[in-house]
């Protein structure tokens, strides 16, 4: 194949019936629930898009602002020739800055479970730099023990990226779980960046989940109207309301659809009932100390080896594989 081209597609993306049962079970709850992956279809793809936009949600500006600050000394920490594996590539927009600053990476693997992002990314990363292998993975990323060996070429240290706060949207223990995954998948010599949210003034917090131009509860309450178009459900948006508020006991965000009124929902020919001030939980956002973030890191068999917080509301952190 051409430099310059995508090395290779693979695709193990799951065929699963997924959204409608997960649905019609989490609204059945005592406490209603849908995880968060199921806000990303692709009108929420988009509106998360114009969330990182938003003046008020600092979290991507400041990520990648330390990218852009410390590319060199992050570089330097991944060392040469390394095998860079991205968890939930999207755009691939914050890779770049890394692939510039390395000194010649073997290979890029970006894995995204959205097969058309994924394809369209990965293809302008490998046109950009031309001497990348770049091997292109449709999977769900929080499987990555189960990741095809094919992708993951001998020679060269593995190293992982997960940008984001993306792992702020997992429960620590699940964010545990996904770290130790990454750890077998990484390997002996290998290292990994992920960047968290960090703790802060709850006043900042609260107004980057509740912006002033609606755009965070229009990406909540398209979870209504995902299930209107793909569950022929019947959910009149104008009856609920976003709700997102910092619980400090907890160390999280939490997001909430709120019911304005008594009603009752049909979804897939079942009904639910709402009361008045009923909530359906969509997400959790944990935010980290650093210690709290190297603590979880370690109990994943990590070794915390820096950390970069830029203007202190982010941290990029360096893990060795322990
Ligand atoms: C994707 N994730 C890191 C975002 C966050 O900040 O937790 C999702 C988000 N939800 C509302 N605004 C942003």
């Amino acid at each position: 194949m051409p430099r310059g081209t995508l090395k290779a597609y693979l695709d193990y993306a799951p065929r699963e019936e997924g959204f409608r049962a997960v649905a019609l079970a989490g609204l059945a709850r005592a406490r209603k629930a849908i995880p968060c992956r199921f806000l990303y279809d692709q009108a929420g793809s988009e509106l998360f898009e114009q969330i990182c936009e938003l003046p008020e949600y600092y979290v991507t500006r400041a990520e990648t602002a330390i990218l852009t600050a410390h590319a060199g000394e992050i570089a330097a920490r991944i060392g040469s020739q390394a095998r860079l594996i991205e968890f939930g590539s999207g755009a691939s927009h914050k890779v770049r800055l890394l692939l510039n600053a390395l000194d010649r990476p073997r290979s890029y693997v970006p894995i995204d479970i959205s097969g058309e992002t994924l394809h369209q990314a990965a293809s302008s990363i490998a046109s950009d730099f031309p001497a990348l292998e770049v091997i292109a993975v449709c999977a769900d990323y929080m499987n990555p023990g189960r990741l095809p060996a094919l992708a993951l070429r001998p020679g060269g240290r593995r190293v992982g990226f997960f940008p984001g706060s993306t792992i702020g949207n997992l429960t620590p223990d699940e964010a545990v779980e996904f770290l130790r995954g990454c750890r077998a998948l990484l390997g002996q010599a290998g290292g990994m960046i992920v960047g968290a949210d960090l703790k802060k003034d709850e006043g900042l917090l609260n107004a980057a989940y509740n912006d002033a131009a609606g755009v965070t509860a229009r990406f909540t309450l398209n979870l209504l109207e995902r299930m209107n178009r793909e569950l022929d459900a019947d959910f009149d948006r104008t009856r609920f309301a976003h709700e997102a508020f910092y619980n400090a006991d907890a160390g999280r965000m939490e997001i909430y659809i709120s019911s304005l009124m008594n009603q009752i929902v049909t979804v897939s020919g079942r009904r639910f009932m709402f009361a008045n001030g009923e909530r359906l939980h969509v997400e959790y956002s944990y935010k980290f100390s650093v210690e709290e973030f190297q603590a979880l890191a370690r109990r994943a068999g990590f070794r915390p080896v820096q950390c970069w917080t830029g203007s202190g509301l982010f941290g990029v952190y360096y893990l060795a594989v322990a």
